[in-house]
């Protein structure tokens, strides 16, 4: 049956095709080729943030800066996907899952042997932060393998991809199409629209931290969603707490003593305490990495790491005389 459509509907309909047509053409624009990415919005915004404009202007124009819109979209489905699939709290609870990669008992040694190699400093942070050593070392395991994997891409392209994505349209081509049905597109846009916002700022910072220490904020390693350092700090979370423990007068998250003593410093800043629960570590980690896994994961290795040590002290028995006399 075919249905009349009222004019206003009509003028709707080809304002969204307009605007869809807009989009497709950016997109093409955009993908065409890093070279002919259209950073303007971006730019203005970080100039009336104050950035100076012949240096933001220099930066984008320099060819190493790539758009690549797989990470919003990755990100995009990603939430839709976790939207979906929330299970209930108290399955949850009955069945907490780790990363059992990292509990593996190779894996555990190579942990206790950096713990050794890096015991003064880390026992300088527990003095100075109440955070044990094994809970350090634990997150450096599990974020970059104790700084063996810092990330392959440049974090500056990932934050300024994620930042130009201001509307779904820009990525529709690449999310799965099952991904974006009616009931899911208004959370979709939104959840973007936040998650570009997110990343503008972290871009902001990211251009502050790389200032502070000197770097060609092109050139900084980062994980998919531009975490940096061995300790994987968004950069936010650098500026904000990052510690310059070596004293050498620059945060540097790629090296060991700076990073052992910014995750103490970002610990305590969350509410870690000496003596706390189980339950109140656990809450501190996810302030790290918001993830049930996450947290599960860093607290059983450090539990490992505890036991091994203990055992490590404990004295010889003393055998017992088969006959005795
Ligand atoms: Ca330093």
């Amino acid at each position: 049956m075919r249905c009349a459509m009222p004019r206003g509907r009509i003028k709707d309909a080809a304002a969204a095709a307009l605007l869809a047509s807009f989009f497709l053409c950016l997109f093409f624009f955009l993908s065409a080729g890093t070279a002919l990415a259209d950073w303007t919005p971006l730019i203005k915004r970080l100039v009336a943030d104050r950035f100076d404009e012949s240096t933001v202007q220099a930066l984008f124009s320099r060819p190493e800066v790539q758009f690549d819109p797989m990470i919003m979209s990755r990100k995009v489905e990603a939430l839709v996907r976790k939207r979906g699939a929330r299970p209930s709290s108290a399955v949850v609870r009955r069945y907490p899952s780790v990363y059992r990669t990292f509990l593996k008992p190779g894996m555990i040694e190579v942990a206790r042997a950096y713990l050794r190699e890096n015991s003064t400093s880390l026992d300088e942070v527990r003095r100075k932060y109440g955070v044990p050593q094994e809970i350090i070392v634990s997150i450096l395991l599990v974020e970059t393998r104790l700084g063996e994997y810092v990330g392959q891409r440049f974090a500056f392209n990932t934050l300024a991809s994620m930042a130009l994505c201001t509307e779904l349209e820009m990525i529709r081509p690449y999310v799965s199409e099952e991904i974006l049905t009616p009931d899911n597109e208004d959370f979709a846009r939104r959840r973007l629209r936040e998650k570009s916002g997110w990343a503008y700022n972290e871009l902001r910072a990211l251009l502050v931290y790389a200032d502070r220490l000197g770097l060609d904020p092109l050139r900084i390693p980062g994980s998919f969603y531009g975490a940096i350092g061995i300790c994987q700090f968004m950069p936010s979370h650098a500026v904000n707490f990052g510690v310059d423990a070596d004293k050498d007068g620059k945060v540097d998250l790629f090296s060991r003593t700076d990073a052992f003593h910014s995750i103490g410093n970002y610990l305590r800043g969350h509410g870690w305490r000496t003596g706390m629960s189980r339950a109140k570590k656990h809450r501190v980690i996810r302030a790290y990495n918001p993830s049930n896994t996450y947290a599960n994961t860093v607290l059983a290795v450090a539990d490992r790491l505890v036991l091994k040590k203990t055992a490590r002290k404990q004295p010889k028995q003393k055998a017992i005389p088969i006959n005795p006399a």
